[in-house]
């Protein structure tokens, strides 16, 4: 049940520790709920203000950006204008990283972020999400990334928003999953659920039967046997929203299993389509935190070391039971 009086400030400040002070959570996380609002505010009345639709250009992963795409990234930007301690933003709709030296300190981070996650949705008032992991850097890291191109398991918090019906924020900061949901009435983030466990197997699974043909042959396996309805562990039912942040959050609340599998290019080589600093990551850190898992196919996401800001990985997330029957299909060839 919600715990009206617990904001998200007063839930950082008085919780049990995480992987950074609570000082420096407390201030990036202050600022995350101020781009959770701005953005939920804007999303309920875009249609009425002309905001949907593309902007014309295409953005940095080859996609037609959308207006609302550019607008959500300069959110952030502006947000975090005097966001100290973070002095580094990272963001799916920028080639190269935004570095502020002027609020580099001794102890500082970088936030990496999908502003809008799911796109697609925006002109169908379908399901949206943001997606955001903290990472600390290193002392004296100047322009360099060399600090930041690590494992998903140095992480230290993240988390993401979900914009449906309701709007929820979802984190970790290495001490378990909590969820705030927006009330509208207090215009304030509020404790819905503490130390949220992630059932062990579930019932739903998603993905894009569009690409049936592009996926390994264990995939195809993988997917007959969760529908082939002979008994209960093989009755699941489809859910896909286009929205990974909707998708995955169902998986955390009821169990299940998300995969956006490689696709095969005309040349044999495998490749995923999300991306793994700022979607897949921070999404992996709270399945395990939840107790789920989270698998390229092969082996366990956080344990992957981009090679650069953008790449990019296949992905089965979820329920601990769901990604390992995923693992064992050999649905990575
Ligand atoms: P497709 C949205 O663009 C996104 O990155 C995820 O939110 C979503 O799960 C996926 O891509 C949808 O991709 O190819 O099915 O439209």
């Amino acid at each position: 049940m919600a715990q009206q009086n617990m904001t998200l400030l007063r839930h950082v400040l008085t919780r049990k520790p995480s992987k950074l002070p609570t000082d420096d959570l407390a201030l990036i996380l202050e600022r995350i709920e101020v781009i959770g609002k701005r953005i939920s505010h804007e999303l309920a009345r875009a249609s009425l203000r002309g905001e949907l639709g593309f902007t014309g250009e295409t953005n940095i992963q080859g996609e037609e950006e959308k207006k609302l795409d550019e607008w959500t990234n300069w959110v952030f930007l502006d947000t975090f204008e005097r966001g100290d301690p973070v002095c580094s933003l990272i963001s799916e709709e920028m080639e190269q990283a935004e570095h502020r030296a002027g609020t580099c300190r001794g102890s500082s981070y970088a936030v990496l972020f999908d502003p809008l996650d799911g796109s697609s949705n925006t002109d169908i008032n379908g399901s949206l999400g943001t997606i955001f992991s903290i990472r600390k850097r290193a002392p004296n890291h100047a322009e360099s990334i060399e600090d930041i191109l690590r494992p998903g398991d140095e992480q230290v918090a993240a988390g993401y928003i979900l914009y449906g019906p309701g709007t929820q924020l979802t984190f970790t900061a290495g001490a378990g999953v909590d969820i705030f949901t927006l009330d509208p009435m207090l215009d304030q983030f509020v404790l819905w659920r503490e130390s949220v466990q992630m059932p062990r197997r579930g019932s739903t699974y998603s993905v894009n039967h569009g690409n049936i043909t592009k996926f390994h042959p264990g995939v195809r396996k993988l997917i007959e046997h969760m529908t082939s309805r002979k008994d209960k562990s093989s009755s699941y039912s489809l859910r896909y929203t286009g929205a990974f942040v909707a998708d995955f959050h169902r998986c955390l609340l009821e169990g299940g299993l998300f995969m956006y599998p490689g696709e095969i290019s005309a040349d044999g080589k495998s490749k995923g389509k999300l991306r793994l600093m700022y979607e897949l990551e921070p999404m992996s850190f709270i399945a395990e935190q939840a107790g789920g898992r989270a698998s390229n196919g092969k082996k366990r996401l956080l344990e992957v070391k981009p090679q650069a800001l953008h790449d990019r990985q296949p992905v089965y997330i979820g329920s601990a039971e769901e990604v390992e029957l995923a693992e064992r299909s050999n649905v990575e060839g």
